[in-house]
């Protein structure tokens, strides 16, 4: 038997094919500070269900992996802070160990799929890291995007990384990359990474129409869907470029590496931008949660 333990609700809207949206838990335990991780995670679920679909926030707790949070356990996930950082590479070993973990992108996509959940919201991917050519920091989220067939919605990759090289390996591992709205491929914190996405979609109902003929043309693996934060809540990259160049020089002076690396990067910024990137992350992955509410909608419509 699966170690998947599904709520209730998200349990009853998979079997009645009502739509559904999986949510990641790293976010949660490694992204964002107490209380406003836990307050993040609730106002996520509302956006999903303000627009008809269901949240499934996914977690491995004591070994089981589980699809759907009530909010005592999403408030304890919340304040815990020794839960590891489960990626496709270490999942099975929360799993047999009976440990709780939160889950990447990576993970939150193989759960998702296991439970037959086909689209995610989140804030950003991980990527291929600045001086990737030296340390070979690429995110096992990309490969995770190439093999398992889930719609992954997010604001772009994170500018911390190196955002031009993520693009080059996305494509090299045949991964659909679409703006939403846009013809620039945004940067989490910014509107505009200054590429241009390679493809663009400008309504849910493209998506799933496109995602309908990725079906049809028997083509696995996911799509990644980038959706700008809303223009009032941004940071520009120009400030957000000084902000991390700042956060880098000081992770490799105190020789922070592995899965080390984001969480660190993420809460220096905060504190570098006086808890303005910690607001703007708040209101993307709110948006992001709303606009794959949306495609599960439209898709379970079909
Ligand atoms: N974006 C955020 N906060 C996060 C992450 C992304 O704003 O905590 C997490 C996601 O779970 C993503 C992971 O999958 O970071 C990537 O980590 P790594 O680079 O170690 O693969
Ligand atoms: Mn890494």
């Amino acid at each position: 038997m699966l170690p998947l333990v599904l709520s209730d609700d998200v349990a009853a809207a998979l079997a009645a094919k009502r739509p559904v949206v999986a949510l990641e838990s790293t976010i949660v335990t490694h992204g964002m500070p107490w209380p406003d991780n836990v307050e993040t995670a609730r106002r996520v679920e509302a956006a999903v269900r303000e627009v008809g679909a269901v949240p499934a926030t996914i977690a491995v707790i004591d070994g089981v992996i589980r699809v759907g949070l009530d909010d005592a356990t999403l408030t304890a996930l919340a304040q815990t802070t020794d839960v590891m950082k489960l990626s496709r590479a270490d999942l099975a070993y929360a799993v047999a160990r009976g440990v709780t973990g939160s889950t990447t992108v990576a993970a939150t996509m193989i759960a998702a799929h296991l439970a037959g959940i086909s689209v995610f919201a989140t804030g950003g991917i991980g990527g291929v890291h600045r001086g990737a050519e030296l340390s070979f920091d690429i995110s096992a989220d990309l490969q995770e995007l190439a093999r398992t067939p889930v719609t992954v919605v997010c604001a772009g990759a994170k500018a911390i990384l190196d955002i031009p090289k993520t693009l080059e390996v996305l494509e090299t591992l045949g991964v659909p990359v679409m703006a939403f709205g846009q013809d620039a491929l945004p940067a989490f914190w910014s509107r505009d990474s200054g590429l241009t996405a390679p493809l663009r979609a400008d309504t849910p109902e493209e998506i799933v129409t496109f995602l309908d003929t990725r079906k049809t043309l028997s083509m696995g693996g996911g799509v990644l869907v980038t959706h700008p934060v809303a223009a009032e809540h941004e940071i520009p990259l120009s400030e957000m470029n000084r902000h991390i160049e700042t956060a880098l020089a000081e992770a490799h002076t105190a020789g922070v590496t592995g899965k080390d690396v984001t969480p660190w990067l993420l809460s220096r910024i905060v504190e570098l931008t006086d808890g303005r990137s910690l607001a703007c992350n708040q209101a993307l992955i709110v948006g992001n949660a709303g606009l794959a509410g949306q495609i599960a909608v439209a898709q379970s419509a079909r």
